[in-house]
């Protein structure tokens, strides 16, 4: 999805079932992203149910989810792994572990291990990556993908990584729940663009020119796209009740 596609789902006045649903539900068709949910862990409900019906199709497609590891407490996801397993359904669970569950360190959450929640159900196609590590999670998640799609059912990767930025936008002071110095360690030591950066360069697939040229289109491409979020007018009061139901 592009900058300018992703911002549509903030649109104020372009008129479109994006604006009325909102971002947790109304994604773009043709890209076949069916949606998120608020709840945390309702997404593994939603793919296991699209992994379902793509098979009953006759369709070669494979359902992908992600959650955070907040989502290992809740009840839904082991309910789905068991039946994805039972009927060998092409899902595959991404269980991004990027150490908080909103301002809780996940050790203080989640007992065990996070891998022996998939295997319990019989599914042995599981592994653990440096979520930081692109071309890892690419390799892995291609594997998987295959797996899947070739009947064998469902599988689960566990992608270690870490969250820059707060829980949401007024999560600001974050110090009492960890250190400004893990945050700069996290990235200046490991952050993905720069390692994969360091290994393109490295192998010479491209140099410190090509970098500045993306950066700089990138840059603009986002702002472009912002602009274009910030510019829309406000909807008409009037269409409150527009397409309200109950
Ligand atoms: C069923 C449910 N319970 C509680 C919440 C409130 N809540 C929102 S995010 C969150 C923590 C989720 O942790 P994680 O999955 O690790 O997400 P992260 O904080 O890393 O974004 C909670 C408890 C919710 N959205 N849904
Ligand atoms: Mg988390």
């Amino acid at each position: 999805m592009s900058p300018s596609e992703y911002v549509r789902l903030y649109d104020r006045t372009i008129t479109s079932p994006v604006r009325i649903a909102g971002m947790a539900i109304a994604w773009p068709r043709a890209l076949l992203l069916i949606g998120c949910s608020l709840i945390v862990a309702g997404s593994v409900g939603i793919a296991t149910g699209a992994a379902l019906s793509a098979k009953r199709q006759g369709t070669d497609r494979v359902a992908v989810c992600f959650f955070g590891e907040g989502a290992l407490g809740q009840g839904v996801l082991y309910e789905v792994m068991n039946l994805a397993q039972l009927w060998k359904l092409p899902v595959i669970y991404v269980c991004e572990n990027n150490l908080y569950n909103e301002y809780t360190h996940y050790l203080e959450t989640t007992a065990g291990d996070i891998l022996a929640r998939a295997t319990a159900f019989g599914i042995f196609h599981v592994a653990s990556v440096d979520g930081q590590d692109m071309r890892a999670v690419y390799a892995t998640a291609k594997d998987f993908v295959n797996y899947s799609r070739a009947g064998e059912g469902p599988c689960f990767l566990l992608c270690n990584t870490y969250r820059y930025a707060g829980h949401h936008v007024g999560d600001i002071n974050r110090e009492y729940y960890r250190s400004k110095q893990e945050e700069q360690q996290w990235k200046s030591e490991r952050d993905p663009i720069n390692i994969l950066r360091a290994w393109l360069r490295e192998q010479g697939f491209a140099d410190s020119a090509f970098f500045a040229q993306t950066e700089t289109e990138v840059r603009a491409e986002m702002e472009n796209a912002v602009q274009f979020a910030l510019s829309a007018p406000y909807p008409d009061p009037a269409e409150v009740e527009q397409d309200v139901y109950a």
